[in-house]
């Protein structure tokens, strides 16, 4: 037989791959049917190819220097828009980065996933050494809401739901979901891919209050002698402003916001009560928590901050928040729109206002305390110093109330939050309820991405060096950020001394006289160096009006900071005297 005349061999079927779909793909497709439209990562095996594949369809990727910074955007972007802020990186080590920013938005409940690749199963359970080999799922439970792990491509469907009803439901908080590199690349069907994904239905449903719980509340507070009312962060997040305003300004109470809930009513209201807040604490025989839990930043709900006794009527979405601290006489439980508007309903129309004997005595003390600071303010100091070069920003963010602010640093974020005034709801972003640095470059890219207005990051220099390489990605997507660096050479200040008397400068000491502003230079944006009040203030209106990427190193007195600016108590001291 001649080759020829062979028979043809049988002809292997061959798939027809264009009605196949695979991992990455499904992946992408379940974001966007969940209307997730913008990843904050970092590439790297195994998601390298997902990020451009995301970014070919139609997703918005933001890539970031380190991983902890695009899980700081992930979470902001979660508090500022409610829906799950994207954080997506490689196995171990990236996974580890984002790790941190995963458990602090655990803690200030906001939504965020953190999506890690990770390595083969088989050989990680087994510790045989894979490359980036670590048991993430496990490392992850413990420090966030949920943690999932998807093995299968048909399941991608049913993991992004689960995650994203994790993140939003309840108090809402981070979620971790583990894709194995092989999952990626996993093929099936297209038409059955499709069909298996899922559009969240209803992701955060809205949470009635009991009747009895609004009722309780409402007889409590209408029997205050000195009520008082304070906003959390929780409020700010649940979009439930009106609701709020008018529960403020129907029952007359004075009220006192949380440093992220400024601006839910502006600062100027008449009814705020920060200029007098030692005193509204120590007075208040009835305060309102809306949003807001009575931990360390709140001296716990006791001890002499608290002053006499007092009972408390608490507004949460956790029923386990309650009675965490202190006894709570009137819990609320459901979401702050649904139990704000519930309270709003129940005062009705005829509502008394509380006793002037008691708002007037605040007025009398927010008016003295404001004079003072009007005072200090005023007062120009060379070389400048907190007050002088926060009353010149002061001014800008007055004239620009739309702009988002973001702080840390410890002097820097407690002189910012008493003297910058805010307008809007969410316009301020800061450490939260960890007090934890190295927020500031990553909320600040977040803020600028999904608001699209000008973001002013006033930032410790210590704070700063937590995240500022990102300077590169701010320049990268051009984004309208001004970073001001408060430059007082050092953690705190810039005048510890060695104590041991060797070469080395003190713990809290940087490098004197450093120029910031050269490293925004570096990444084409633009640098400048600040020494007065007049100077910040120019270059930081020249900013909001360009929208160029621009960093201000604002000079500030090496002796103005005091040692973990108002938290100092909480430094441990001994009383053993060293020999
Ligand atoms: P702050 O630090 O501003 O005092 P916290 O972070 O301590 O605020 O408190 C926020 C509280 O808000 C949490 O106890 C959380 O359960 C609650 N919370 C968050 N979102 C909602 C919501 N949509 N409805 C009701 N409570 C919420
Ligand atoms: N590391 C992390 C992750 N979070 C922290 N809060 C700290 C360290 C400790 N810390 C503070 O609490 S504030 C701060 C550190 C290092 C920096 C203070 O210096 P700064 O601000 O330059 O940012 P001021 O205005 O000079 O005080």
């Amino acid at each position: 037989m001649s080759l020829a005349t062979m028979p043809a061999p049988a002809a292997t079927p061959v798939e027809d791959t264009s009605k196949m779909t695979d991992g990455f793909h499904l992946v992408i497709d379940a974001l966007k049917l969940n209307d997730i439209d913008t990843i904050f990562g970092l590439p790297g095996i195994p998601i390298t190819d997902f990020t451009r594949m995301a970014q070919a369809e139609g997703i918005r990727v933001i890539s970031f220097r380190h991983e902890q910074h695009a899980g700081n955007a992930a979470a902001a972007a979660g508090f500022l828009t409610r829906k799950p802020g994207i954080c997506l990186t490689v196995s171990a080590p990236g996974f580890l980065n984002g790790l941190t920013a995963l458990a602090n938005a655990t803690t200030n409940c906001f939504p965020m996933i953190l999506i890690s690749g990770s390595s083969e199963r088989e050989i990680v359970d087994l510790q045989q050494g894979d490359y980036e080999e670590m048991d993430q799922l496990a490392v992850a439970k413990p420090l966030c809401k949920a943690a999932f792990r998807v093995l299968q491509a048909e399941d991608i469907g049913v993991g992004i739901a689960r995650a994203i009803r994790a993140a939003l439901s309840g108090r809402p908080g981070g979620v971790y979901l583990d894709l194995p590199a092989k999952l990626f690349a996993q093929t099936m069907d297209a038409a059955a891919g499709k069909r298996s994904l899922i559009k969240v239905v209803d992701p955060a449903p809205r949470q009635i209050p009991a009747a009895d719980s609004v009722k309780r509340a409402l007889a409590l507070l209408k029997g205050a002698r000195r009520p008082l009312i304070l906003l959390g962060k929780g409020a700010a997040y649940a979009q439930a402003d009106a609701d709020i305003r008018a529960f403020v300004e129907n029952s007359g109470v004075p009220y006192l916001p949380m440093s992220m809930a400024k601006g839910l009513l502006p600062d100027t209201h008449p009814q705020s009560a920060s200029a007098a807040r030692s005193y509204v604490l120590a007075e208040a025989d009835v305060v309102v928590l809306i949003g807001a839990r009575l931990n360390w930043l709140l001296s716990h709900g006791k001890g002499k901050t608290w002053g006499g006794p007092k009972q408390f009527i608490q507004v949460d979405i956790s029923p386990t928040e309650i009675d965490s601290n202190v006894a709570i006489a009137a819990p609320v439980i459901g979401d702050i729109g649904s139990c704000v508007s519930a309270l709003v309903a129940g005062m009705g129309s005829n509502w008394t206002e509380p006793p002037a004997e008691w708002t007037g005595a605040i007025t009398e003390r927010k008016d003295k305390n404001l004079a003072k600071m009007a005072e200090t303010l005023a007062r120009n100091p060379s070389p400048m110093n907190f007050h002088s070069a926060l009353a010149a920003i002061r001014e800008v963010v007055k004239a620009r109330p739309d702009a988002v602010v973001v702080n840390e640093g410890a002097n820097t974020l407690d002189f910012t939050r008493s003297i910058v005034d805010m307008y809007q709801p969410r316009k301020r972003l800061d450490v939260g309820t960890w007090g934890i640095m190295g927020i500031g470059m990553g909320f600040a890219v977040a803020a600028a991405v999904v608001t699209g207005k000008p973001v002013i990051a006033i930032e410790g220099d210590s704070a700063f060096g937590f995240s500022g390489m990102e300077v590169e990605t701010i320049c990268r997507y051009n984004l309208p950020v001004c970073v001001i660096v408060f430059n007082n050479n050092g953690v705190y200040g810039g005048t510890d001394v060695n104590r041991g008397g060797g070469p080395d400068v003190a713990p809290t000491v940087f490098v004197k006289g450093a120029r910031y502003d050269k490293m925004m230079e570096a990444f084409g944006g633009v640098g400048v160096h600040a020494t007065t009040p007049q100077e910040l203030a120019t270059a930081l209106n020249e900013a909001i009006r360009s929208g160029k990427p621009t960093l201000i190193n604002a000079v500030i007195d090496e002796t103005a900071g005091t040692e973990s600016g108002r938290i100092t108590r909480l430094n441990p001291q001994s009383t053993a005297k060293k020999k």
